[in-house]
């Protein structure tokens, strides 16, 4: 009786520390609007010819089924290149925005940089997106050759 209440005691004890374990780390929320893909060797020879540079393009995707509001925010590469997204430029719910190097005549789900070189690397490089205060929404990274693209 004494050794079996002794025992209770053991695990009334056990029962009330389970609560006190630490609850798992909140799992980090998807960025709303991401870098989908980047296409950093266009096609073919590289001779900066205006559609050679249209071939290297980066997209930037609204993962949610909301309308986001994009305005002002910018895409960047590790040199610090900078393609900035005109005022009021929105992306809606499941849509993407396609930036692509050289010049054209922008729309809706079609931007144009207006480059005269490539500015994603075919080596290495990091597509980097930020809002309008500069903060870190996504990044993504390739670092082959074996590949003429990287989907993110
Ligand atoms: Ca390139
Ligand atoms: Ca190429």
């Amino acid at each position: 009786m004494r050794l079996s209440r002794a025992a209770a005691g053991v695990l009334g004890t056990a029962a009330v520390a389970l609560p006190l374990i630490a609850a798992p780390a909140q799992a980090t929320a998807a960025p709303a609007v991401q870098v989908a893909k980047v296409y950093y060797d266009s096609p073919g020879v590289d001779r900066r010819s205006n559609s050679s540079l249209n071939g290297e393009y980066v997209v930037i995707k609204n993962v949610t089924r909301t309308t986001r509001k994009i305005g002002g925010w910018i895409v960047h590469d590790e040199t610090g290149y900078k393609y900035r997204f005109p005022a009021g430029t929105v992306i809606k719910g499941g849509e993407s925005i396609t930036i692509r190097t050289g010049s054209g005549r922008s729309g809706t789900s079609t931007h144009y940089w207006g480059r005269k070189q490539y500015v994603w690397n075919n080596d290495a490089d990091t597509a980097t997106l930020r809002s309008n205060t500069g903060k870190l929404l996504d990044s993504c990274s390739h670092d082959s050759t074996r590949r003429d693209y990287v989907i993110c």
